[in-house]
């Protein structure tokens, strides 16, 4: 069975504007650089500009955020309650199924447990979190997100890690058969023993209820720039035979503590952070993906605690993930739909 080393792969173009290079464009000057006297000539302020449009400026953090995030606790209520009474508008599907895919170590654990802790108020380890360079999660598992009182419709899948030549990693066939849904929860992965219609708990007449309704990709903001180009076509590639499925695609920049001193004293820094905009362009370049699809996310890691910023910014990562869930039940609903 082979894993991830595919060759590149051209990706469908998506719609959906690009938010970040669109905000590039009108950076303004801030308070630091306008009270440097050494810098406030005509010709500096001038070029500054020109540094700015290039990106190879110091300033870090911008006056405005370029994605409207309001962090309070009314903000977190709201996302709570509408996560909470999510229901997936097709009445055959009871529950909407989200797989987390992504390199071993990117967060895809720890952003399960982290949404489960926004939920009961405090820092849980619920979905094994692992801090070793091979694959902690070998089973295919389900977690169901429970809301405050009652579980909510979200079930989040937790794989091991993309290959990307990796002989232990997950294999492009395996992915796609748990994305249709013939994988049974709990089975085992392996690479050496592809899910086929032998494999025990193999369901091989997938219902709706059964597939995979929206892929979040995950990535660490702190290596997307180290990240190989194998893992870049493993991406584009899978990119391309999900959206055959049908299924909509969004992804999860975590760590992004780990790349901005400034976000990680204080998350609703995190979109003013020009660091992290880069990141965010350059975490699309790598999927074949436009920024606007791209939302940063801190996990809970080493805190105790929850707080309110971090749990607005994951709940809005939730939030996004299922208007891209609503938009696949929505295409499977249409008359003309072609789902496989
Ligand atoms: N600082 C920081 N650490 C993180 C974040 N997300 C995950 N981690 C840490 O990264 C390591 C790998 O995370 P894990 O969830 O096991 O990755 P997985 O292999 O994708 O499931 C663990 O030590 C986590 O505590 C984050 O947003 N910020
Ligand atoms: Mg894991």
């Amino acid at each position: 069975m082979t894993s991830f080393t595919f060759g590149m792969a051209t990706v469908p173009k998506l719609s959906g504007d690009n938010t970040a290079s669109k905000h590039l464009k009108s950076v303004h000057l801030n308070e630091e650089v306008k009270s440097d006297s050494s810098i406030v000539s005509e010709d500096n302020v001038k070029s500054a500009s020109v540094v700015l449009a290039g990106l190879q400026e110091p300033w870090q953090c911008m006056r405005s955020q370029w994605r409207e995030v309001l962090w309070n606790e009314t903000r977190k209520e709201t996302l709570m309650d509408s996560i909470s009474s999510y229901k997936p508008i097709c009445e055959a599907v009871s529950e909407a199924r989200v797989l987390l895919l992504g390199p071993v170590g990117s967060g895809k654990s720890s952003f399960i447990s982290s949404v489960q802790s926004v939920f009961r108020g405090r820092v849980t380890n619920r979905a094994m979190v692992g801090s070793s360079s091979a694959s902690f999660t070998k089973k295919l598992q389900f977690f169901n997100i429970n809301g405050q009182e009652t579980p909510t419709s979200l079930v989040l899948c937790d794989v091991m890690g993309l290959g990307d030549g990796d002989p232990t990693g997950l294999t492009l066939h395996d992915t796609l058969a748990i994305i249709k849904g013939h994988a049974p929860e709990g089975h085992k992965l392996s690479p050496e023993q592809p899910l086929r219609a032998e494999t025990v708990g193999y369901v091989k007449k997938p219902a709706l209820k059964d597939k995979v309704h929206c892929v979040a990709f995950v990535v660490d903001a702190s290596k997307v720039s180290s990240y190989s180009k194998g893992l870049s076509s493993t991406f584009q590639q899978l990119r391309e035979h999900i959206s055959d499925l049908g299924v909509h695609q969004v992804a999860l920049l975590t760590h992004v503590d780990k790349v901005c001193e400034e976000t990680a004293r204080d998350i609703t820094q995190v979109y003013k952070s020009r660091i992290i905009q880069q990141t965010i362009t350059k975490a699309g370049a790598l999927l074949g993906m436009s920024a606007s699809y791209i939302v940063p996310v801190k996990n809970y890691s080493s805190e105790l605690d929850v707080d309110v910023n971090t749990d607005v910014l994951l709940l809005s990562a939730v939030d996004h993930v299922l208007q891209y869930v609503d938009l696949y039940f929505q295409d499977s609903k249409a008359p003309e739909s072609k789902f496989p």
